[in-house]
């Protein structure tokens, strides 16, 4: 009774606030400088004036609702922190000019962002166009090394890189976020956690859904003991993880009983035209959290639509590419039209139990693990049939494993999945599917998260049209 009048009566007070036609304001940065400098905008003062709804130092105020914090176009370089993290506590957008043009490094003093938000109140905050960089926490469950947010997130066209926690249990080595958790067209990369039970080299979704769409989590890793999650980890056993389009390679897990080097989802994992690739568990992991799967670690069920599992490690036996700690009713690895492979001889089992028969089809193992009725043919294919050539920038916005002349996955797939939702026809970096990349006269789909093109046109452009 007595939280709901407060909270009506701070209803009635932001409404008596609220100046007439009021709406998101946009606020200016005019320096690179940190701190607070008389007629000029810092980008420390810009977040200040969105907080409060007033004018501070060079800023113009922001209002009640969504701010959204711009840069002069001169701002471009570097904005050193040198007065601690950068806290925000409204609903802000921060619109960078481009991850290349202007980088924030709080220079290992502090997080980079920390946005404040509760179970009542989300201050949900879009970070875009910027990399963040040199952000750290040292105390003991500091969660998110560039950024801690307890409100909705976004991130979008950014690059989180150099970001790091100390402490023990202290999750997230780029990003904490608390809830709901979109990546767009970003790159979470080389960040690291050191202590013990410290989740998550990369991003760390504590109680929310994560939406990743065009983006990459690679080469982030983990140092301490019982340090699940190389990658990214979308913790709580019912909120599902989505991934379209996008990377997850090059992960590691260094500690003992730090299970899933690339992915750990709580609830259900989507995967759509995404490759997870070379990511490796090196503890001893017989015990932990997770079933220990070198590639993905999921409690709920993992889908895998026209994704590529390629070359993880794990050295305990148990499952290199993907484990699961079956909740009642789940448990499930349906995958089609996807590539499960090691290129390399031995190695633990690539599946921790056969694909489900029921929602699979189409798809190309190396080991006998996942099963053989929802394979093309039956049987695994030799790695040296597959022809994967090495993970590389093939276009599109994430890096692909290219299918060399005469891969098994050529032409290979279900059309009428890759032609339904959510594949819709398109291969990861966005080219269309399907392709006569067998130059037999029929285009079909290809197994797996890139679609080599069509064979008639690449002798057409590769020789009769060279000059
Ligand atoms: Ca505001
Ligand atoms: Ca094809
Ligand atoms: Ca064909």
């Amino acid at each position: 009774m007595l939280i709901r009048s407060c909270r009506r009566r701070s209803l009635a007070v932001a409404l008596a606030l609220l100046p007439a036609g009021a709406g998101a304001a946009t606020i200016t940065v005019t320096t690179t400088a940190d701190g607070s400098i008389p007629d000029q905008c810092t980008l420390r003062d810009a977040i200040a004036a969105a907080n409060t709804n007033a004018a501070v130092a060079g800023c113009t105020g922001g209002d009640v609702g969504n701010d959204e914090i711009a840069f002069a176009p001169e701002v471009t370089g570097t904005i050193a922190l040198t007065e601690g993290q950068l806290t925000i506590s409204d609903k802000l957008t921060l619109s960078g000019p481009g991850a290349d043009a202007l980088t924030i490094d709080a220079q290992g003093q502090s997080r980079v962002f920390d946005i404040e938000g509760d179970q009542e109140t989300s201050y949900e905050t879009t970070l875009s166009g910027l990399t963040l960089t040199g952000g750290r926490t040292t105390a003991d469950g500091d969660n998110g090394g560039a950024v801690r947010s307890l409100s909705a997130f976004h991130l979008v066209d950014s690059v989180v890189t150099g970001n790091s926690t100390a402490g023990p249990n202290s999750v997230g080595g780029g990003l904490f976020t608390a809830t709901t958790t979109q990546l767009l067209r970003s790159r979470i990369t080389r960040n690291w956690t050191e202590g013990y039970g410290s989740l998550a080299g990369g991003v760390m979704v504590a109680f929310g859904t994560a939406e990743v769409v065009d983006s990459t989590v690679a080469d982030n890793w983990t140092e301490g003991e019982t340090s699940g999650g190389g990658g990214i980890v979308v913790f709580w056993a019912w909120f599902d993880a989505t991934f379209v389009n996008s990377t997850i390679s090059g992960n590691e897990t260094r500690g003992n009983a730090s299970q899933a080097a690339g992915l750990a989802v709580g609830g259900n994992a989507f995967l759509t035209n995404t490759t997870v690739s070379g990511n490796r568990t090196l503890g001893d992991n017989a015990g932990g959290g997770f079933i220990d799967g070198a590639a993905m670690s999921v409690t709920g069920n993992i889908t895998l639509s026209n994704s590529s599992v390629v070359d993880n490690r794990s050295v305990s036996a148990g499952g290199v590419a993907i484990a699961i700690a079956a909740n009642p009713g789940t448990g499930l690895i349906k995958a089609t039209n996807s590539v499960i492979a090691s290129t390399t001889e031995g190695g633990a089992a690539l599946c921790s139990k056969p694909l489900d028969v029921a929602a699979s089809t189409h798809n190309l193992a190396t080991d006998a693990s996942c099963g053989g009725d929802a394979l093309v043919g039956g049987t695994p294919v030799a790695a040296a049939a597959l022809a994967l050539a090495p993970l590389a920038d093939n276009g599109g916005s994430t890096w692909t494993h290219a299918l060399l002349p005469g891969s098994a996955a050529i032409d290979s797939g279900d059309d009428s999945a890759c032609a339904a939702a959510p594949v819709g026809n398109l291969d990861q970096r966005g080219h269309l599917r399907p392709q006569d990349g067998d130059g037999d006269g029929t285009a079909a789909c290809d197994v797996g998260a890139f679609e080599a093109d069509d064979a008639d046109r690449i002798f057409i452009d590769g020789f009769d049209g060279a000059p």
